[in-house]
């Protein structure tokens, strides 16, 4: 059987799981090669900690880029997400340009902040700089608080309480239709999360929903995001890879609570990799 390969640009933050730590190991158990190029390497990530190493690494990215390009790798996917600076997303479209073919997948996480703020790294210029970024995606996986940033739209502007409102700028984060959109954090129920998916190919938006847990953890947009980039490389469709995200996002959610594990050490999401793992290879269901 065919193994896909995924390139994952993003940062390797060694404690806290987010990133990296959550990316190479869940593409891993779909059964998807993961080549990581870090851009950044952390002692923990930026939510919840704080005197955090940073080693740039930015110097190491067109080097990378070059060398892959003279040995003629190639991707069924380049995947992306939180950035250090602006050069890296420069870099990265770089990157995008020289690994992009007709048939792969450019999914882009455009990783800037959370619950109506940015994170407390991205600059003005660089939302400015991921704007242009995901110009080269053929999916984006924002947040609430990433589509009113993308949208220049403020916050408390952009509702998604409802189906109707979730369309709405659903479509509007789709460039014309041009490009694939899961916006994350929906909840069409009190007792539900989820995403609307605009799906270029079919032109329309659909919903996706879990149960939702309560608590809140670092590192689900990452898993998320994950989950359905190698679901998409193994051969799902947009609707069904985001259900697989949400599933797994909302199972290792509920046990992560249960264990009263402090938010910012994330998700703990090892113990249950392997259902992913099962799942991508005999079919059925996370449940
Ligand atoms: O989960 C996104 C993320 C990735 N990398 C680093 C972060 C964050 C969010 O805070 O700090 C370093």
């Amino acid at each position: 059987m065919y193994t896909p390969r995924i390139a994952a640009i993003h940062d390797l933050s060694g404690f806290g799981r987010c990133s990296l730590t959550i990316v190479m190991p869940t593409i891993a158990a779909m059964g998807v090669q993961c080549c990581p190029l870090p851009t950044a390497y952390l002692s923990t990530h930026t939510g919840g900690f704080t005197g955090n190493t940073f080693l740039d690494m930015t110097n190491e990215m067109s080097p990378v880029t070059e060398h892959w390009k003279r040995e003629g790798v190639t991707f069924d996917a380049v995947y992306t997400g939180f950035m250090g600076s602006r050069e890296q997303m420069v870099l990265t479209a770089d990157f995008i340009r020289s690994f992009k073919t007709a048939g792969n997948y450019i999914v882009i996480d455009p990783v800037m902040g959370d619950h109506g703020k940015p994170y407390r790294t991205y600059t003005p210029e660089m939302c400015a700089a991921m704007k242009e970024l995901v110009s080269f995606a053929d999916v984006i996986t924002p947040n609430r608080t990433e589509a009113a940033i993308l949208l220049d739209i403020p916050y408390d502007d952009l509702r998604i309480d409802t189906e109707e409102d979730c369309r709405r700028w659903a479509q509007a984060l789709s460039c014309n239709g041009t490009r694939s959109v899961v916006l994350k954090g929906v909840a069409l129920a009190p007792d539900t999360l989820g995403a609307a998916c605009f799906d270029r190919t079919a032109g329309e938006v659909s919903f996706v929903q879990a149960k939702r847990v309560d608590k809140q953890f670092h590192g689900t947009g990452d898993l998320f995001a994950s989950v359905l980039t190698g679901a998409l490389v193994r051969g799902y469709k947009l609707y069904s890879a985001a259900q697989m995200a949400a599933d797994f996002v909302s199972l290792v959610a509920a046990h992560t609570a249960a264990q009263d594990i402090p938010g910012r050490e994330g998700v703990d999401f090892e113990p249950h990799l392997w259902r992913l793992g099962k799942l991508c290879s005999e079919g059925g269901t996370l449940k």
